[in-house]
Order: C-alpha cells, then structure tokens, then sequence
C-alpha cells in the first residue's frame, strides 16, 4: 500500500484546492457552527409561490442576508440521508455498496466533528429517530461526534412526534437550550426529519392554503411538509437571535436528496409548472450565512455536498483535511460536480459541461452537453471531467475500504 498512497498524495497535492486560497480564510475563527441537513429539500420550493403565497419564506429571508449557491446537487449513494451527512461532513466519495455508516462505521475519519474537536470545539450531532437508525449510534463517535442527541436520550423531551420521530420545531428549540449550558466554541449538526416522505402532515400543521388541483397529491402534501420545516425553521432562527447565540455561528442548512419521485415529475409539472427531471431532482440548496453578514449573495457555480467542509474550514482558518475531493466555494474557478451512485456513475456537471454516462460504461458512448449552448458535443470535450470522477471515485474507494484516510498525510 505504500506505492499506492505514495501515488494518491502526489495525485491530492497536484489536484486539490486548498482552504488557503478562500478570501474568507480564518475570517471566522472559533465562531460556532451550526449546521442543519434538511430532510428531503429540493431546490425548487424556495422562492417559489401558490396563490401568491411563499412556500419558503423565512429560507427566502434567510437567503438574503446570506451566501446562496442554487446550483449545488447532491452526492448520496446507498446510504441515502447518512451518506448525505458523510459526504459533506468529509468531502469523500460515499463509495460502499450498503452506505458508509453501515460498511464502514469503525473506520478512522478526518471529519468536520472530528477536526473541530481537535481544536476544543465541544461536538454533537441531532436527530429525532432512534439511534440505530442508519447505524449511526455506531457510526457518529468515529466521526468525532462528542454527543448523540436522539429519541431515547435523556436530554431531549419527546414532547411532539410527528411522522417518523421528534418534530423539527421540538428539536430546534431543545438544541437552543443545550446550547446555552454547551462548551463554547461549539460545532452542532442537526439531521432534520419531520419532511420526510410520504410528506403527509397532520391537519393542523398544514399551514399552506393550497387551491384543490394541489390538495392532496404529493406535490401538495410536499408543499405543506417543506412549509412546516421553513416555518420550524424561522422560529429556531428567532430563537438563536434572542439568545444571542446567532451573531457568533455560522449557520449553514442543505438538502440532503431529493424529496418528490421520479414517477411524480409529470404531476410537478402540470401543478406547479417546475420541471422535475434528473437534473433539478438531484438539485439541493446551499445556504451559508456568515456571522453579522446583512447583505445577500447569490453564486451560480456548480457546487456539490463535497464542497460543504472544505467551505466550512476555509471560513475557519482551517488547512485541513488534506484528503479532500471538494472545494471552497467562494475562490475563482470552475464548479464541478461528479457523481458516483444516484445517477449513472461517472456522470458529472459543471459550469461548462455535464457529462450523462453510459449504462455500458464506456466513455465515448456517454452524452457530453455544452452548457452554454445546451446542445451535445463531441464527447471528448467531457474527457477531463470524466477523467477527474474517476480517479476520485476510484481513491475515495481505496481509502475507505482499506481504512487509510488518516494514512495519506499522517502528518495531519
Ligand atoms: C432516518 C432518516 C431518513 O433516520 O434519516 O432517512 P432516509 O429514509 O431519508 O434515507
């Protein structure tokens, strides 16, 4: 393994963009974090309005006093939520064929928690469902999680249940409270949970007033479920301001994967006139908001969950980790996105480019399309890109399954 790694730092020294390079590098050091992995949130809802009514308001708010990246996409494999969750916590492909949390939950991570820690951040990670859940009361210490809190822990009050476990809002206001007594600066990741499929929330936390064609339908019970989140959302945030805990925390809130089915696109369409192909299905919003930031900044690069940490630690002043496949988002370049599971693998988009591959997996026979023009080219102009998801897939691979990501820069 030796060669190998060898190999695979000179590859990551050659390849990487580093932390260095953000113009926001250390701006906000020792600020807390909060970061929330919104349940099922797709792109589409924000900004978007039914009967003159918005169906994310307080996100839309959110956003203008914050850096928005509307091109991100989702990276997910097997492990669904939990892989969401390890790819923008670690900036690493999610390559296992039962998602990482259950393959690989003992491994040795360099992840956000983990970093943080490190640097006497106090660590938790929050989630309304049972533990065992995606095995992540296994998995979370490995990722540098100092706390767990979830539906049996002593902590939290089981004070509402709606759907699949504690209620968002429930969650947000009982996190303020841990706060307070928390070690300070601390790292909190909330996994949010109450929009989760089959989006059908109770009457009286259906907040939307929909017309009838929406009443009902998926599309409608989705809209409902995301306002319920937003709403949720808006209170918690009113909340860290009243505590003054918002001004010292970069707050960052992300989709995980997409929330509506591929066998829904049709219905989307005609109801709301969205276009719900594999493209917008695969797209989740990014919303940072800097500490004190009162203007609004909307990045039309193509970004990635990947690129979360690597953003994050830039903000920071942190060069670490080395072994990263995303990049910071606020520095001049081309944006990029590869894929390694949820659409064929190997595909990739980007700012100049998308590259849709093949089932057969033959390179020329995949479809390369300009993005300026929309109109396919000649696939060779995709050759780097391709070539990039490969080897990066290929490494994340290697690493994981031969437990060597601590291994590539020991001095780390
Ligand atoms: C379960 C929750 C949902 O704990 O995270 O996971 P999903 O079904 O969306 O992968």
């Amino acid at each position: 393994q030796t060669g190998e790694l060898k190999e695979i730092r000179k590859y990551l020294k050659e390849n990487q963009i580093y932390q260095k390079s953000s113009p926001y590098y250390g701006k906000f050091n020792g600020k807390n974090i909060i970061m929330i992995q919104a349940e099922s949130l797709n792109t589409f809802p924000l900004g978007l309005e039914v009967k003159g009514e918005e169906v994310t308001p307080n996100i839309n708010k959110l956003i203008k006093t914050s850096h928005y990246y509307p091109n991100t996409y989702l990276q997910i494999g097997h492990g669904n939520t939990s892989d969401a969750e390890f790819v923008a916590n670690n900036s690493v492909y999610p390559m296992a064929e039962r998602g990482i949390y259950k393959q690989y939950p003992t491994n040795d991570y360099l992840s956000l928690a983990k970093v943080l820690k490190g640097e006497g951040y106090s660590t938790s990670a929050t989630h309304g469902n049972k533990p065992d859940f995606w095995n992540r009361e296994l998995a979370y210490p490995k990722q540098g999680y100092q706390a767990f809190y979830h539906i049996n822990h002593s902590k939290l009050k089981r004070d509402e249940i709606i759907g699949m476990g504690i209620s968002d809002e429930s969650i947000f206001k009982q996190m303020v409270n841990i706060y307070k007594e928390d070690k300070k600066p601390f790292y909190s990741f909330i996994v949010s949970l109450t929009n989760h499929r089959p989006f059908e929330m109770p009457k009286d936390y259906q907040f939307m007033n929909l017309p009838d064609s929406l009443t009902g339908t998926p599309t409608g019970n989705y809209l409902q479920s995301i306002r319920y989140f937003d709403q949720a959302l808006g209170i918690y945030i009113d909340l860290l301001k009243k505590e003054n805990i918002w001004d010292d925390t970069i707050f960052i809130v992300y989709g995980d994967h997409y929330g509506l089915l591929p066998k829904d696109k049709s219905e989307v369409k005609k109801l709301l006139n969205v276009t719900f192909e594999e493209k917008s299905r695969f797209n989740i919003p990014l919303i940072i908001h800097h500490p004190k930031q009162k203007t609004g900044e909307t990045h039309d690069i193509v970004g990635s969950q990947m690129d979360i940490y690597p953003t994050l630690t830039s903000l920071l002043g942190i060069d670490r980790p080395l072994v990263q496949f995303g990049k910071p988002l606020d520095i001049e370049r081309k944006g990029y996105v590869g894929f390694a599971y949820e659409t064929t693998r190997y595909s990739f988009y980007s700012d100049d480019y998308d590259y849709i591959a093949s089932h057969d997996g033959i390179f020329s026979s995949g479809k390369c399309i300009n993005n300026e023009t929309k109109k396919p080219v000649n696939v060779n102009a995709c050759q780097k890109g391709y070539n990039k998801v490969l080897k990066d897939t290929e490494i994340s691979s290697f690493l994981l399954k031969n437990n060597l990501l601590p291994q590539v820069f020991p001095q780390q």
